[in-house]
């Protein structure tokens, strides 16, 4: 049985010689350019020139001395670029970065000094209000002949000569993404609630240039592709980013369109990669005719390999989740790694279903003795065909195993939800609403515009209100503050998501920016300044952004020093203002949380330390790393981090 085979069974739900392994075989189950030098070294292989398979995400392109040494069973063939377009990378113009722009005109840029990632800092379409200006917009050109140019005869080799699986790549990330990205996540969210018919129009042109891609490609490919694949990352770590029913109101007519597109065209199974916690739209992924799910993100919320595979494992394949790149892998022992594999390979690979890869690509942080670890733990326990198999295994077996595997497995919504996972009952929301005890036509206008999302009827009725010689305290106690804690409620349980959160935040920090002035001359003070910003060498800023709106929005005074911020310039922020009283760090990524712990130790070495409180957060980031790394709160959603600040600093809650 060659790879090929093997694969394509496993992708029917049967059960071939072993479970097939994949690294490199797509974007997403790669390997970081620094952990792939340190892998070939480990393996004794020859150091070569490592060839980039994607700039962005600074991952290696396998080589066949590994493939070969790992049996690696999947490739990818994916366009070229286009004939009128190249990356061209300016060292000079930024300062501390490398930088370009692609050919959506996205600005990517990436850290001279330790960066490992290119991220973006420039959407074209931010600002944008009109149709008009996405319809000008200069997209790329799908059907540019460039991209296709020796596409069949790739694909033929993989499939053919090689004997492997063979996945198609398209010709750029996921419809949604590429919204957020040519968009921007900080006005996309907010779009989603109140600009919806703009957005919509934005979806559906980017749809059809993937479209466009696709109508060209797949007769060139038919026969030789086995998959097609397909991404839009629409969850974190507790949940879902947008709420099921914006989901399936925006997003899943979209996923269907391009699914039923691409298998009107080639009979190809469908793999659609989308981190975190996605347990609830599964069944809709699968009414959508995705065949194949990624990265299988284990160590998210309700995501346990053992209940997927009972509830979904018939009508969808798991292509991951063999180990996570946010837990063991990195911090565990090779012992450990083996342990986890071989749970996640029992859990997944009974009745075939099942390629085993890590959790999204290896980070620059795992050594490579965890990845010989995992790989030679599928081997081992990835064997169908014995008595012992996966499914299959004697009660002895377990003996021996350790009964707590050193894995988190998480709760299943956010640890410090004060009504978690259901939405507020009517009179919960009235016993909420009835905490604000104000009267005036204009309070009680701008208290449901701010709770309804309504940024520009929030600012109009709080202009109304001063008109109306309301003070600006008033405004601020007895609507803002309240209106921003009954979202964060909503949000706690469910009811609200990132978009309705961000939206509503967007209309308190509009009326704070138009009240700031008006509370200097009255010499009203903020609860407290706070200075907040992602680590460096993290560029993830979604959660931070969203941590500074919510407490900008109960009456703190936030200065948000962004993403990839080095420990002394935290340092610089508090010195500079000299009455900071709140430090709040962000880190979503395993590489950067150490950089969390130099930070607060930055700070101490600055002398500063007992003058602020530090607090913590990020997906990977728990209350246990927050108490080993000596931070003095840790909050895992930004309405829990106002909750907890508030706290900290002695305010009353
Ligand atoms: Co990113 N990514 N990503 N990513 N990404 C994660 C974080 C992974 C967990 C996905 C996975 O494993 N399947 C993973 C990290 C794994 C690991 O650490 N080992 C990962 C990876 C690997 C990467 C890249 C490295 C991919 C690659 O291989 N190249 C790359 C790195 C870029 C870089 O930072 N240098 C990358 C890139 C991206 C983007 C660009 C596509 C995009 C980021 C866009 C942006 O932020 N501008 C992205 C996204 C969106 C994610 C996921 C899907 C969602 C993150 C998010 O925005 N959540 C995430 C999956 C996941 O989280 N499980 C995935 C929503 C916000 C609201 O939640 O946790 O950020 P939050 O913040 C909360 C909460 O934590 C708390 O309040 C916030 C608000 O409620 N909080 C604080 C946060 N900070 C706080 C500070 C405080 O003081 C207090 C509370």
């Amino acid at each position: 049985m060659n790879a090929r085979e093997r694969v394509k069974l496993a992708l029917n739900h049967k059960e071939a010689d072993r479970v097939p392994f994949d690294l490199g075989g797509t974007v997403l189950t790669s390997i970081n350019l620094h952990s792939y030098r340190k892998l070939r070294k480990y393996l004794g292989l020859p150091q070569v020139d490592v060839r980039v398979m994607d700039i962005f995400q600074q991952i290696a392109e396998v080589d066949d001395d590994v493939r070969e040494r790992l049996n690696c069973d999947v490739r990818n063939v994916a366009p070229r670029s286009s004939a009128t377009f190249k990356i061209d990378i300016n060292s000079t113009d930024m300062p501390g970065y490398d930088f370009f722009h692609d050919e959506w005109n996205i600005g990517w840029r990436m850290p001279k000094d330790g960066g490992f990632f290119y991220d973006m800092f420039h959407h074209p379409l931010a600002g944008a209000t009109t149709i008009d200006e996405i319809k000008n917009f200069k997209w790329p050109n799908p059907t540019d002949p460039g991209r296709f140019e020796g596409l069949t005869e790739r694909a033929r080799h993989i499939g053919e000569d090689l004997g492997e699986l063979v996945i198609a790549g398209g010709m750029a990330a996921g419809f949604f993404e590429l919204v957020c990205w040519t968009r921007g996540y900080a006005e996309v969210y907010p779009d989603l609630v109140n600009n919806v018919r703009w957005v919509e129009y934005l979806m559906d042109t980017i749809v059809d240039i993937k479209l466009a891609y696709w109508e060209i490609a797949l007769p060139l490919l038919k026969g030789h592709v086995d998959v097609v694949q397909e991404a839009d990352d629409v969850a974190g770590q507790f949940g879902l980013l947008i709420s099921p029913d914006t989901y399936r109101k925006l997003i899943k007519p979209r996923h269907k369109k391009i699914v039923d597109f691409i298998k009107a065209r080639a009979d190809v199974k469908v793999f659609y990669h989308c981190c975190g916690a996605i347990r609830e739209i599964i069944p809709d992924l699968i009414e959508c005719g995705f065949d194949i799910i990624n990265p299988v993100q284990v160590s998210a919320a309700g995501m346990e390999s053992k209940a997927l595979k009972r509830d979904f494992g018939k009508d969808i394949v798991f292509w991951g989740g063999t180990v996570d790149t946010q837990g063991v892998f990195t911090d565990g022992t090779p012992r450990q790694v083996r342990d986890e594999v071989r749970r996640r390979v029992d859990d997944f690979a009974p009745g075939g279903g099942f390629v085993a890869a890590a959790v999204h690509n290896i980070q620059a942080n795992v050594p490579p003795e965890n990845i010989v670890a995992m790989w030679e733990a599928v081997r081992e326990y990835g064997v169908y065909g014995e008595d012992n198999a996966p499914g299959r295994r004697p009660e002895s077996y377990w003996e021996g195993y350790p009964e707590a595997v050193a894995v988190e497995v998480r709760a299943a919504t956010s640890p410090d939800a004060r009504i978690a996972g259901r939405a507020l009952t009517p009179e919960e929301a009235a016993a909420l609403i009835a905490k604000t005890t104000i009267t005036a036509p204009e309070l009680v206008q701008m208290r449901q515009a701010i709770i309804d999302g309504s940024a520009a009827q929030a600012v109009a009725a709080a202009q109304a209100a001063l008109d109306a010689k309301i003070t600006p305290s008033e405004i601020i106690n007895d609507v803002v503050i309240p209106a921003m804690e009954i979202v964060g409620e909503k949000f706690e349980c469910g009811e609200y998501f990132l978009p309705e959160m961000m939206a509503s935040a967007i209309g308190a920090q509009g009326i704070m920016k138009l009240l700031r002035p008006k509370l200097t001359e009255s010499g009203i003070e903020p609860l407290a300044t706070a200075v907040v910003g992602t680590v460096k060498g993290d560029l993830h800023d979604i959660g931070k952004n969203l941590v500074a709106m919510m407490w900008e929005g109960s009456g703190f005074n936030v200065i948000d020093l962004g993403p990839n911020v080095a420990p002394e310039k935290f340092v610089d922020a508090i010195r500079k203002d000299g009455d900071v009283k709140l430090v709040g760090l962000s880190a979503l990524l395993t590489t950067t949380m150490p950089m969390i712990k130099r930070t607060i130790q930055a700070i101490d070495d600055a002398g500063l330390r007992g003058q602020v409180k530090i607090m913590v957060g990020g997906a990977g980031v728990t209350q246990h790393f927050a108490d080993e790394i000596g931070a003095d709160g840790y909050a895992p959603d930004a309405s829990a981090a106002v909750r907890r600040a508030k706290e900290l600093l002695s305010l009353e809650a």
